[in-house]
């Protein structure tokens, strides 16, 4: 692929939004100009449709199982990659994703406890070998993760899960980023500041390797 798909992940709160926009500026400088950002559940209209339902308390009268929920997201990402991630990368364009499959790896997996091998199992007969370039995973701990989502005011479904889920969900992360070159930790729980910087360093560490 021409273009580079570079992801961010984290908790709630760890601050992806955020590095997105320093990683965009970050590559204008390098003469990357043909950016897009992608955010997860979501992304096409029928993604999107499918982040409402696993999001909103939709659910309240019916019970969403583990499975559905997992299904939906891996529904929701292979739309989003067949119809806007893969045809990027083929013109060129990079693209900054807001989570991917390492979120339902942790959630799904380390948060719900559905079985590893099974999501990876699913992940391989969607989506092949498409791999993120670069991972970032922006680590805070679940009590800075719930004290920053407080502040935006009303919880979605997700964040209104325990201390104890969150706690599994990171605990995963924090083994899943052990597993991959391509993914790099970013100790998210400092200010912006030093957070930016090690950000910036790292993309820039990594921008020496590949190809422009
Ligand atoms: N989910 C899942 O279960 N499985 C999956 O496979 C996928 C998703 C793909 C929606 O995700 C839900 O879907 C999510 C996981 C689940 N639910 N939960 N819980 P989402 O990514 O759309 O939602 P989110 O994780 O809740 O995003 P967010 O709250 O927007 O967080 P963020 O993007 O990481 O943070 P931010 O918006 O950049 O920053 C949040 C606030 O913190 C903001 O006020 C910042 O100014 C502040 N902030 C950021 N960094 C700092 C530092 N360093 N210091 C102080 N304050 C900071």
């Amino acid at each position: 692929m021409k273009g580079k798909f570079i992801v961010i992940e984290g908790l709630e709160g760890a601050g992806k939004t955020t590095s997105s926009y320093i990683v965009a500026s970050l590559l204008r400088k390098y003469g990357i100009n043909n950016i897009i950002c992608t955010r997860e559940p979501g992304g096409t209209p029928l993604a999107e449709k499918l982040r409402t339902i696993i999001t909103n308390d939709i659910t309240q009268k019916e019970h969403i199982t583990h499975y559905t929920e997992l299904l939906i997201l891996y529904a929701a990402r292979i739309q989003l990659v067949e119809n806007v991630i893969k045809p990027a990368l083929m013109r060129g364009t990079w693209v900054i994703g807001d989570r991917h499959t390492l979120s339902s790896q942790a959630y799904q997996g380390g948060g719900r406890g559905i079985n590893h091998d099974f999501i990876l199992h699913l992940q391989q007969e969607i989506m092949g070998n498409f791999i993120p370039d670069l991972t970032l995973y922006l680590d805070v701990t679940p009590e800075i993760s719930l004290q920053r989502t407080k502040k935006r005011g009303q919880l979605d479904r997700i964040e209104k899960e325990s201390l104890y889920f969150f706690t599994c969900v990171r605990n995963y992360y924090l083994t899943l980023v052990q597993t991959s070159n391509n993914i790099k930790t970013v100790d998210a729980s400092q200010s912006q500041e030093k957070v930016t910087h090690n950000i910036k360093k790292i993309i820039q560490q990594w921008l020496q390797h590949v190809h422009l």
